[in-house]
């Protein structure tokens, strides 16, 4: 039997679809310190250093960035973990998400 005969065909499974996915967004402000914005993407988006300075680097400049794409509940406990975060150190750093 030949490697294309053995193929076996199956049955559509029902159900069963990738989730649908959200980017988690930060949005530039004048007042969070850029420190406490690479804090955030180390420890919420498992970011190096390195990662999450270039990251934050790119909302200052842009007023945005991505920093990463997850199924919604996920999405939305990133961002309130973040939100919760910052207020509790007072920046008023924003973060959302968005439907890709
Ligand atoms: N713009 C801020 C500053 O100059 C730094 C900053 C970066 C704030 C990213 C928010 O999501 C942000 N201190």
């Amino acid at each position: 039997m030949t490697a294309a005969e053995k193929t076996v065909i199956e049955p559509k499974k029902s159900g069963t679809k990738p989730p649908d996915m959200f980017k988690v967004l930060l949005l530039n402000d004048d007042f969070t310190p850029m420190e406490f914005v690479v804090v955030v993407l180390e420890r919420f988006f498992s970011k190096s250093r390195e990662q999450a300075t270039q990251i934050m680097l790119k909302v200052h400049r842009e007023g945005q960035a991505v920093c990463g794409i997850y199924p919604k509940d996920i999405a939305e406990t990133k961002m309130e973990q973040v939100v919760a975060f910052s207020r509790q150190n007072e920046h008023p750093l924003r973060c959302v998400m968005e439907e890709m």
